[in-house]
């Protein structure tokens, strides 16, 4: 009747709950709720347990009391007042799995989304070290002493399970953070990587609701999480070492496609030098690429956050950028392709869900699993017969 259930960084045994508690209840389960369920205090495990026993209308209301939430319309007042603290709530709310919040979040966001789309959106990546919080931190104090309001957001698909590294960051970037024009948000941290992007891209929505104007995506990694952040911003900012290979750096040839703008960093001291020739080497690479859908040929520039050399400089150029894609026609088409990328991610992830998340495919797949793998199985006539299974029953 009772099972154990043990969070991830729980150091204790655990916690016994009845075995039929939804998974994404449990982590909310605290011992009034249980007390709720079983009715009272006295409630002895293993009596008068039974899933009819739950009333499901209690359970949302009573998460609901205990999250305090509140009805999408005050929430959407709030975020267009720039409440940050009923912003902070509604990100949680899009970060989380419980369909209750799910529903409000959806609604939030629905409200929103006519308020959205105003501000500039930045992509900046580079490999961990290459100097992507303290350029923020400069670039970014900068602007919002000139009364711009900046959302900093990260995607660090490497942090999912320390939950979020931007939240060290967050000391490296001390003066942003006590900026009250600041908002800094740390990577949601579960998920796979198209769920977490996904939640990433509807922040920046509530966030340009809320009257951000400026928005920085922050993401470290080698591949897909720059396709996921290239999806959802205007301006891609890609920071590299000098003197490092681009092997060493770990960067993909489409990466390096994918930016309009290549900052060579801490270019000082020791390192002007290098800095220089890396200049000279990414311009020459440059010139072998295609020119971009876009029409705007990539700068490559160097810049110090130490000597704070060439950071306001970024800004002038990201503001070219937008000028000059907003002349051709080409802001706007990104846009709707964006749109339409999400929407498909979106579709995607749903239908990933929902199959995975079935009981029957479940125990079919690690059924076949091992068959599979120990060439009982065909791989190919395996997954035919799961989906046909799944899809016509
Ligand atoms: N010399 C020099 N060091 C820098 C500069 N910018 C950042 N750093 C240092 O590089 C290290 C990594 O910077 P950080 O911003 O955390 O990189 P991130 O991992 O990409 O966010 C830190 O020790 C910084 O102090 C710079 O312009 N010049
Ligand atoms: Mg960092």
């Amino acid at each position: 009747m009772w099972n154990r259930h043990k969070k991830e960084n729980d150091k204790g045994k655990g916690r016994l709950l009845p075995f039929f508690l939804p998974e994404e209840i449990i982590t909310f389960v605290t011992e009034p709720y249980l007390n709720l369920v079983v009715g009272g205090k006295k409630g002895k495990p293993g009596e008068r347990l039974s899933v009819e026993g739950i009333n499901p209308e209690a359970v949302e209301n009573f998460i609901r009391k205990k999250k305090k939430l509140y009805s999408p319309e005050k929430y959407i007042r709030g975020i267009r007042n720039g409440d940050i603290t009923l912003l902070s709530q509604a990100i949680t709310l899009l970060e989380s799995s419980l369909p209750v919040h799910q529903e409000l979040a959806g609604n939030i966001l629905a409200g929103c989304l006519p308020y959205a789309g105003k501000s500039i959106r930045v992509g900046i990546t580079g490999v961990p070290g290459v100097g992507k919080s303290s350029f923020i931190e400069s670039l970014g104090v900068q602007l919002t002493e000139n009364g711009k309001k900046l959302a900093v957001l990260a995607i660090d698909p490497s942090s999912q399970k320390s939950g979020g590294s931007i939240l060290g960051d967050k000391t490296r970037m001390e003066r942003l953070a006590a900026s009250t024009s600041a908002f800094i948000r740390p990577s949601p941290s579960a998920g796979t990587l198209g769920g977490v992007a996904s939640k990433t891209r509807e922040t920046i929505l509530l966030c340009e609701a809320a009257g951000f104007d400026v928005i920085f995506v922050e993401t470290v990694g080698v591949g897909q999480s720059e396709i996921a952040v290239h999806s959802m911003v205007d301006f891609f900012l890609l920071l590299m070492l000098a003197g490092a290979g681009d092997e060493i750096q770990g960067m993909k040839r489409g990466i390096i496609e994918m930016a309009d703008m290549i900052l060579i960093t801490k270019a000082d001291g020791d390192n002007l030098e290098a800095a220089g020739k890396a200049v000279r080497e990414y311009k020459a690479s440059l010139h072998l690429f295609p020119v971009p859908a876009s029409g705007w040929l990539p700068r490559v520039k160097t810049c110090s956050v130490l000597e704070n050399r060439g950071v306001g400089e970024v800004w002038e150029e990201i503001l070219d950028y937008i000028a000059f894609t907003k002349s051709n026609g080409y802001f706007e088409k990104k846009r709707k392709q964006q749109a339409r990328y999400w929407f498909y991610e979106t579709l995607n992830n749903g239908l990933k869900q929902h199959f995975y998340g079935d009981e029957k495919v479940k125990k079919k797949i690690s059924e076949m699993e091992n068959a599979v793998m120990e060439k009982e199985e065909d791989p190919y006539k395996a997954a035919r017969d799961i989906l046909t299974d799944y899809f016509v029953g």
